[in-house]
């Protein structure tokens, strides 16, 4: 099967990163801020952060920046959106950067996003999804803020998203998804929540998305995909049951992945890489304790080194 192409998957995440008139950067330009947490925090992951010029990321991310709402916007001038603001905070931090935010305007931003039930809206136009509470709750915990928000609130609407078959959906009656329960568990995770999931029912509903080439679906019927190998697994580690699937064979299908040509990981053997598959790639093998990789903390989404800094640095 062979190992993982650490040199090429950076040489890669680096080329993406320098090729900003292709096609595909073109399409992708508003989330801009959410590309740059993925390829940045590869690297990291990679052991090898240092192959870009810090300096020029953090202005370009403080350039996104906007100071009328306090939020952060995908590229220059474009809307704020809580996805990007935690993408930008996070960066922020993998630099160890975050002293230069102002981080009462941030978390206000965020703040005004909770509605009355508890849930939060990703924007100011108002759509609600589990997802964006796990932006905000996991932005405001990195901003030592969560006391700005109602966490009890924001507890009790992640709940009511949650389903019989243990599993969690967008909004309260959605189908469960892999995703989305990676953002409840988290969220929950931070929260200090974790007993309102029924460990034993979501763990088996989770380890029942092995599919026989050893990789991860994001829910019953439908095909594997590399970014499951991040989304159920996280939630796996969180709620203590990644014992429940046979980690060999996820390791092969996610290494099966590589381009071992020109760098980069795909959703599924024989397909074109792309930097997001690349990040949940390497975040799935760090899970499982890859040689040669850092650990990622399951809930922040974060190298271990990264969050013990946040939490446990000196004044
Ligand atoms: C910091 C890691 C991190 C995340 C930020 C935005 C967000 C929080 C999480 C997104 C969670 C989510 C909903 C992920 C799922 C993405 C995905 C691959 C959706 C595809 O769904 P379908 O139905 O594909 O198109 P399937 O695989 O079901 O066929
Ligand atoms: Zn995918």
């Amino acid at each position: 099967m062979g190992d993982l192409e650490v040199h090429k998957h950076v040489q890669y995440i680096i080329s993406v990163e320098k090729k900003k008139e292709s096609f595909e950067a073109l399409v992708m330009e508003h989330l801009r801020m959410n590309g740059a947490y993925w390829g940045l925090t590869t690297l990291d992951l990679l052991q090898n952060i240092t192959a870009v010029d810090q300096e020029e990321v953090i202005s370009w991310v403080m350039s996104c920046w906007d100071q009328d709402s306090g939020g952060f916007t995908g590229t220059v001038g474009h809307d704020p959106h809580v996805h990007y603001t935690l993408s930008a905070v996070q960066i922020l931090a993998l630099f160890d950067r975050l002293d230069i935010l102002d981080k009462d305007k941030v978390s206000s931003y965020i703040a005004r996003l909770q509605n009355e039930d508890g849930s939060f809206s990703g924007d100011i136009w108002g759509e609600i999804d589990t997802r964006f509470s796990y932006c905000a709750i996991c932005c405001l915990s990195i901003l030592h803020c969560l006391d700005k928000i109602n966490v009890e609130k924001a507890v009790n609407y992640i709940v009511s998203c949650k389903n019989l078959d243990g599993g969690f959906g967008c909004t309260a009656g959605g189908e469960s998804h892999a995703g989305q329960i990676f953002c409840c568990v988290g969220a929950l995770s931070i929260a200090g929540a974790l007993h309102h999931v029924d460990r034993d029912l979501l763990g088996w509903w989770l380890c029942e998305r092995q599919c026989k080439d050893g990789g991860l679906n994001g829910r019953p019927e439908k095909l594997a995909d590399v970014c499951y190998s991040w989304w159920v697994l996280s939630s796996l580690v969180m709620i203590d049951r990644v014992h429940w699937i046979d980690k060999t064979k996820l390791a092969m299908y996610i290494l099966s992945c590589q381009d071992r040509e020109n760098g980069g990981i795909s959703d599924r053997p024989d397909n074109a890489v792309d930097v997001f598959h690349t990040y949940f790639g390497v975040a799935g093998l760090s899970l499982m304790e890859y040689p040669g990789l850092k650990s990622i903390d399951p809930a922040f989404a974060l190298p271990v080194d990264v969050v013990n800094r946040i939490f446990f640095k000196k004044p």
